[in-house]
């Protein structure tokens, strides 16, 4: 009986990886999409480093949405792990979601990204993002540059930033995942563990605050996460930075700078855990710490060598 709902429509279920260049705007999609903050989003480059799941109820359909980081040239081990987790969303996946930035277009990133995704043979549809920021004539053009290079099933013209477009996405998607049963309980809506949640959002913040390399050099454990009898958490997070320059920054004058990104993660995981959060961070110098197995492993990456 639970497969087969009342009106009759087949229960169906699929992984939907999003994939694309940097800053091409997945997780602020993958929010969108949900609507619930689930994933990390800032203006800068590189800000996902691990695949993160959402959880999708539409109609019968239970989409399994899968937020991947941007896929770029890697150097770092750090960085190759992220690409790789990146390909590896896809690979997994029933259907892939190529999204590309219409305000910077078919950059010499999406066209690498097409050339691997060409090679796959796996499901494809264009979603073109930020439309909202770019004049519509040149949407037309762009789509046809795109598709030339790889056959898009379908494309989309999208912001995920306003939610255009979004609603006709979400129903395409629901219909055309595989029929099924649903894999996960529909009442969750992502399998990221608040310890890691807390780590993201304090990480989120570094990459809102700080500039140039210190948010590269930078990488967040939770340490410990406590409920306390009164109801509220207690987290200890650990920040390491890659050089004793990065320490002085992120922790800034007087301690200012990490007072104020503990504050406003703080109020924000606040909001997430709907609870009181008490956060204490301890920034830690740790020269290497991005070639270090151990800490991609904290995060949720696998050794890329
Ligand atoms: N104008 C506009 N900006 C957007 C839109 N979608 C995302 N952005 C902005 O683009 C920037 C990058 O967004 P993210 O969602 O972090 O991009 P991402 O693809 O996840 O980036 P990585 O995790 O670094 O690969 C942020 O400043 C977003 O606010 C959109 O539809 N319109
Ligand atoms: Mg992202």
């Amino acid at each position: 009986m639970s497969d087969a709902p009342a009106s009759g429509n087949p229960s169906r279920c699929g992984f939907v990886a999003l994939v694309g260049a940097p800053n091409a705007g997945k997780s602020t999609l993958l929010n969108r999409m949900a609507g619930a903050k689930l994933s990390i989003v800032s203006p800068k480059a590189q800000t996902t480093r691990f695949r993160v799941l959402g959880i999708l109820l539409r109609g019968t359909a239970q989409i399994l949405l899968v937020d991947t980081p941007g896929i770029f040239a890697p150097r770092r081990k750090l960085d190759r792990a992220m690409v790789n987790a990146a390909w590896t969303g896809s690979d997994d996946a029933d259907l892939t979601l190529l999204l590309v930035d219409s305000k910077t277009g078919l950059t010499d990133q999406v066209e690498a990204i097409l050339t691997r995704l060409a090679a796959t043979g796996r499901r494809l549809w264009l979603v073109l993002n930020k439309v909202d920021s770019v004049p519509r004539a040149r949407l037309l053009p762009l789509t046809a540059a795109l598709s030339e290079r790889v056959p898009f099933e379908q494309v989309f013209m999208v912001s995920a930033a306003n939610g255009d477009g979004v609603t006709d996405l979400l129903d395409s998607v629901a219909g055309s995942v595989p029929e099924g049963p649903h894999l996960y309980p529909d009442d969750e809506i992502t399998d990221l563990p608040d310890r890691l949640l807390a780590a993201e959002i304090v990480r989120e913040q570094i990459f809102l605050q700080t500039h140039e390399e210190v948010p590269y050099g930078t990488t967040v454990e939770t340490e410990s996460f406590t409920e306390r009898a009164d109801g509220s958490v207690r987290i200890d997070a650990t920040i390491y930075v890659a050089r004793a320059g990065q320490k002085a920054i992120l922790i800034g004058g007087g301690g200012a700078r990490v007072r104020d990104i503990g504050a406003k993660a703080r109020a924000h995981l606040s909001q997430l855990l709907e609870r009181q959060v008490h956060l204490f961070l301890n920034v830690k110098e740790r020269s290497g710490w991005d070639e270090e197995r151990a800490r991609l492993r904290a995060i949720g990456l696998d050794d890329p060598d």
